[in-house]
């Protein structure tokens, strides 16, 4: 007796559920994870605004420029130098 395999599920139903943003802020994950960094403004780079938001949230939890959600602090500094310039 031959059996015909079953086939996978073709239809969107084994796609991510949201796609477009999964922590509902409005930001498509592609591009948040890209431009984690641009923190300050969005402008598509990680420039000297991104760099003073992040001062001005220093000690602060769960801000944009919070990257690991324990407070603004090196951790943050660094990772923001690390990806200076353009998100792409
Ligand atoms: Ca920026
Ligand atoms: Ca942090």
């Amino acid at each position: 007796m031959t059996a015909t395999p079953t086939a996978f599920p073709t239809s969107a139903t084994s796609r991510r559920a949201n796609p477009w943003t999964a922590d509902g802020n409005g930001v498509p994950d592609e591009c948040e994870a890209v431009c984690r960094w641009d923190c300050g403004d969005g402008s598509g780079f990680v420039d000297t605004v991104d760099f003073l938001a992040l001062l001005s949230e220093w000690g602060q939890v769960g801000t944009p420029c919070d990257g690991d959600d324990n407070g603004v602090d090196t951790v943050d500094f660094l990772a923001l130098l690390a990806n200076w310039g353009p998100c792409s």
